[in-house]
């Protein structure tokens, strides 16, 4: 990973300065406990983006919590979650997932390493074993990663983590392009145009409600998402601009 070049002459971010951002699609069993967690966690100053699909209670549950509620039409993971990272308006963005899979109480650990001059945290779930996790996810995960590490030449532990903290001014820095690969994407153009990145251990745990990811197809799609994105930014860098994907 690059190191973290100090130099960011901003202020220290507080946790009103954090915006804790997701798409949510029918997440009515979850929801309601993620909201809380990071009420809790922040004090209740984060603002808090949920870009939502869903038709059961969710974005009721959502606005009672307090979240700014963005209505969007289904269209996939990475579309909903580039929508809720660019409607963010605090300087540090933390994507999570809606499914009461993510530690909301390290949140202030993402925050400290933002504060330490990394311009993107990304949260390592199989550093601690990712017992929850489907065995099948889990292996494909590992495998994502061992790719990944090999296209951008730096070893890589989880590319398809929910969970990250972002320097906002980054996020509007960057063309995104990916859908279900976004993560896979969010990390590694960052990563590979040498912005500041490390991993943070973080503990996963059992989902709450059904997956919206078919592993398979959604698979096929992140290895496809790594493999485009890594070579698109290796061609950038050597003075080449194309799209591949
Ligand atoms: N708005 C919206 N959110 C989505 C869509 N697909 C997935 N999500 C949300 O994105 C997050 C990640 O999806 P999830 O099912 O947890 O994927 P998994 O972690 O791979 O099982 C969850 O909060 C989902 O509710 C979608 O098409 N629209
Ligand atoms: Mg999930």
């Amino acid at each position: 990973m690059n190191e973290a070049a100090f130099s960011h002459d901003e202020r220290e971010y507080t946790l009103s300065d954090v915006s804790v951002v997701m798409g949510t699609y029918n997440e009515e069993a979850a929801i309601g406990t993620v909201l809380e967690d990071v009420a809790t966690v922040t004090d209740g100053a984060a603002e808090v983006v949920c870009v939502d699909g869903s038709n059961d209670r969710t974005p009721e549950i959502a606005r009672a919590e307090g979240a700014r509620v963005i209505e969007q039409e289904p269209q996939g993971y990475g579309v909903a979650v580039r929508e809720a990272v660019l409607a963010a308006s605090r300087p540090v963005v933390i994507t999570a997932d809606c499914d009461d899979t993510y530690p909301m109480e390290q949140v202030p650990d993402f925050l400290a390493l933002v504060n330490e001059g990394y311009d993107v945290v990304s949260g390592d779930r199989l550093y601690y074993g990712a017992d929850a996790m489907p065995a099948f996810n889990r292996l494909g995960n590992h495998a994502f990663a061992l790719f990944a590490s090999a296209l951008v030449g730096e070893r890589v532990h989880d590319t398809t983590t929910g969970m990250r903290a972002y320097r906002r001014s980054l996020i509007h820095e960057i063309d995104w392009t990916e859908n279900t690969g976004l993560s896979a994407e969010l990390l590694l153009r960052p990563l590979l145009r040498e912005y500041t990145v490390r991993e943070l251990p973080i503990e996963y745990d059992e989902r709450r409600g059904e997956t919206k990811l078919d592993p398979i197809e959604g698979g096929a799609a992140i290895a496809k998402s790594i493999l485009t994105v890594s070579l698109e930014e290796r061609l950038r860098n050597a003075g080449v601009d194309v799209r591949l994907g």
